[in-house]
C-alpha cells in the first residue's frame, strides 16, 4: 500500500519537486499552499489519484486545521510530514529592516511550523511515521543580514532535536534538513521581486537546484525504520564560510 506524505509549501521550488518526486515514487502527496492555481497545476501533472491540493495559508491557524479535517480517507493517514512552507524576506542589517518582514517570517517558519507539527502528532504516531523539517546553514551560520531568518532557522533545527526526545519510544523519526544556497523563487521572494539581485545571487554558481533537495529529502525517508538522520547539511561546492571581520575603531 502506498504511503502518504503531506508537503507544506508545495506551490513552487523545494516543495514541488519534491511532491513531483515522491509521486515518482509512488507515494500520495498531500500538497499544501496558498495559491490554488499552482497546486491545480500540479494535480493535473500528477494526477488527481496521487496528489490532493490542500490551499490555506499556513499561519491561518484554523484554515489549516479545516483543510486536514476534511481530506479524502485515501489522503488523510499520514506517514509523512515535510514541513517546508517557509521564507526569507530582506537582506537589510537589523537596524534597517521592516518588522513586519520579520513578524511574518516567525509566524510562518517558527509558530505555524510548530502548530501543524503539534496538530499531526497523533496521526504520525499512530503510524510511527516521519517528520522532516526544512532548516537552513543559516540555522548554525551566522552572515550579515540574515538576522531573523537564521534565528527561525536555529529554531527549526533546536525544535527537531526537541521533538526527538519528546518522541522517543514512538518510532517516529525527525531530521532536520539544512540546505544553503538554492536556486529557487525563495531569492525573488527574499529580495521582493529584484530580478537582478535574483541572477546576482546564482550568476556562475552553480547552486543546488530544488530537486537536489527533493532528493535528499527522499533519501532520508527511505531509510530503514531503525535509522535517523538528525540533521543533513548540504552547500554547493561553490559555497563556503567567510572569515571573521574585525572591526578597528
Ligand atoms: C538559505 C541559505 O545560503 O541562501 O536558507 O543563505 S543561503
Amino acid at each position: 500500500m502506498s504511503k502518504t506524505a503531506l508537503i507544506t509549501g508545495a506551490t513552487a521550488g523545494f516543495g514541488a519537486a519534491t511532491a513531483r518526486l515522491f509521486v515518482r515514487h509512488g507515494w500520495k502527496v498531500v500538497a499544501t499552499g496558498r495559491r490554488r492555481d499552482r497546486l491545480d497545476e500540479l494535480v493535473r501533472e500528477l494526477g488527481e489519484e496521487n496528489l490532493f491540493p490542500a490551499v490555506f495559508d499556513i499561519r491561518d491557524e484554523n484554515a489549516m486545521k479545516e483543510a486536514l479535517a476534511s481530506l479524502p480517507s485515501e489522503f488523510s493517514e499520514m506517514d509523512l510530514l515535510i514541513n517546508n512552507a517557509g521564507l526569507a524576506l530582506g537582506t537589510k542589517p537589523a537596524p534597517d529592516i521592516q518588522l513586519d518582514d520579520w513578524r511574518i517570517m516567525i509566524d510562518t517558519n517558527v509558530t505555524a511550523l510548530a502548530v501543524i507539527t503539534q496538530h499531526l502528532l497523533p496521526k504520525l504516531i499512530e503510524r510511527q511515521g516521519m517528520i522532516i523539517n526544512l532548516s537552513s546553514v543559516a540555522a548554525h551560520w551566522p552572515y550579515p543580514g540574515g538576522n531573523c531568518y537564521g534565528g527561525t532557522k536555529a529554531f527549526v533545527r533546536q525544535f527537531s532535536y526537541g521533538l526527538r526526545c519528546d518522541l522517543h519510544g514512538t518510532g517516529v523519526r525527525v531530521t532536520s534538513i539544512e540546505p544553503g544556497l538554492c536556486e529557487s523563487e525563495f531569492t525573488l521572494v527574499r529580495t521582493k521581486g529584484d530580478q537582478k539581485a535574483y541572477d546576482e545571487t546564482y550568476k556562475g554558481a552553480k547552486a543546488l537546484q530544488p530537486e537536489d533537495i527533493a532528493e535528499t529529502l527522499f533519501w532520508v525517508a527511505s531509510q530503514p525504520a531503525h535509522i535517523n538522520m538528525n540533521s543533513i547539511e548540504l552547500m554547493p561546492v561553490s559555497q563556503t564560510w567567510n572569515p571573521f571581520r574585525i572591526y578597528r575603531g
